[in-house]
């Protein structure tokens, strides 16, 4: 049967606070922190063992090879002989925003009938830059059956950062759909990182008919660094933010002629502040449909710390509104890098069955995973450490040893 599917980046071994993308103010005002690799990956597996409770249906991604050796070879140089920025950017664990890994048009909307993606090329930061190689190996191998199409990235310069800057909305999983492009420019002094060029090549090779829209400059400039920090959406429910796009009411109307049944909730500022949104990554929500129907908003913790958030949460909830459950997860780690419950995972609509089983988990996967993050992951990484020849060789078995538990050693030096 045809549903979502949440695939969530597994948090890897090299998870650390390196202050890598500006614009991104979470990860940048953390930058030199202590990071705590094995608190971050069972937070996420946390996460998707509530999912599981709910009656979702929950994927995997996997870490990617990290120092990636093959990317600094290319850069003529090794992780020993590397200047530390490389290092770093070699090191990091941000494959784990799935959100990120690439762009997904269900079957349901798309010419040819195939469920389509492309995976993101991430070209604005270099320690992104090199994450695709390893996501379309992965993505070959989850959704190698004939029903699905996986294509490379789209070639730079046209920056591409996936799912994060696109919105699918329906009336339902498998009827066809709205889908929008959310592409910046702009920003003053951080830079826009979806080039509106890249997603219309998506969009055409995907076999899509979609909105593209402008996300506004006063959400970048304000650290909105992808649409998802400012929007979310799921059937026919928008929930965004009055800043989030550049001209929101010819968007809404657009929208509204191809989907009458949209229901568009929109955060004023007056109630909550550009800054509060991104603060608590509100709108970095997943927003899902349970079995029973009820549309509910898995929020971060964050988002009950900060009051302006919470009160509207809660008299949206004492409404009439679309949203008529909350629930809370604690993703502190990845939140501090910038990433939240929406950024950790990569949605997919498509039956199960057509999917490599070894991408779907259940409870007992899950504590498979715990197990080998309980036993191989660092406790901490503190960022003066990370040219420690001990640590780099304690990530790499933890890698290995993922790896072989889930019976995917194949995916390793692909
Ligand atoms: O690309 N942070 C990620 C966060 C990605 C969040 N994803 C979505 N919004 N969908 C980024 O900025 C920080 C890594 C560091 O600085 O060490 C980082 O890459």
């Amino acid at each position: 049967m045809i549903r979502e599917i949440n695939f969530d980046g597994i948090v890897g071994p090299s998870h650390n606070y390196a202050g890598l993308s500006p614009g991104n103010l979470a990860a940048t005002g953390n930058a030199g922190a202590t990071s705590h690799p094995r608190a971050a990956a069972l937070q996420g597996l946390a996460k998707m063992r509530a999912n599981l409770a709910l009656g979702l249906t929950q994927g995997i991604l996997l870490p990617h090879p990290r120092p990636d050796h093959a990317w600094l070879t290319r850069l003529a140089t090794d992780y020993a002989h590397a200047p530390s920025h490389l290092r770093a950017q070699a090191l990091s664990a941000s494959p784990m925003w799935a959100a990120n890994a690439a762009t997904v048009s269900p079957a349901a909307d798309t010419a040819d009938g195939r469920c389509h993606l492309t995976v993101a090329n991430l070209g604005t930061m270099p320690h992104r830059s090199h994450e695709w190689p390893a996501t379309l190996a992965q993505l070959l191998l989850a959704f190698a059956h004939p029903s699905f199409a996986v294509h490379a990235p789209i070639p730079p310069p046209f920056g591409d950062e996936g799912a994060a800057n696109h919105m699918r909305l329906a009336e339902a999983h498998d009827a066809p759909g709205v889908e929008v492009f959310v592409y910046g420019e702009g920003g003053g002094h951080f830079p826009a990182r979806q080039h509106r060029e890249a997603s219309a090549a998506v969009a055409r090779r995907h076999g899509v008919d979609a909105l593209l829209v402008r996300q506004s400059a006063e959400a970048i400039a304000a650290g909105a660094f992808h649409n998802d920090v400012v929007a979310v959406a799921n059937l026919q429910v928008l929930l965004a933010h009055e800043q989030a796009f550049d001209d929101r009411q010819r968007f809404f109307d657009a929208l509204r002629a191809r989907l009458p049944s949209v229901e568009i909730v929109e955060v004023p500022a007056a109630a909550v502040s550009l800054e509060d949104a991104i603060r608590s990554y509100l709108f970095n929500a997943q927003l899902v449909t349970l079995p029973d129907g009820t549309t509910t908003l898995i929020v971060p913790a964050e988002a009950r710390a900060t009051p302006s958030v919470w009160s509207w949460l809660q008299a949206h909830l004492a409404g009439n509104g679309p949203i008529r459950r909350v629930e809370v997860v604690d993703v502190r780690e990845s939140m501090a890098n910038g990433g939240g419950p929406a950024c950790l995972r990569l949605r997919v609509v498509a039956d199960p069955a057509t999917v490599d089983p070894r991408f779907l988990v259940d409870d007992a996967r899950i504590d498979r995973i715990a197990g080998v993050v309980e036993e191989h992951w660092p406790a901490a990484i503190a960022f003066n450490s990370i040219g420690d020849p001990d640590l780099i060789a304690q990530i790499e078995r933890a890698y290995r040893a993922l790896l072989a538990a889930l019976d995917l050693v194949e995916l390793i030096d692909r």
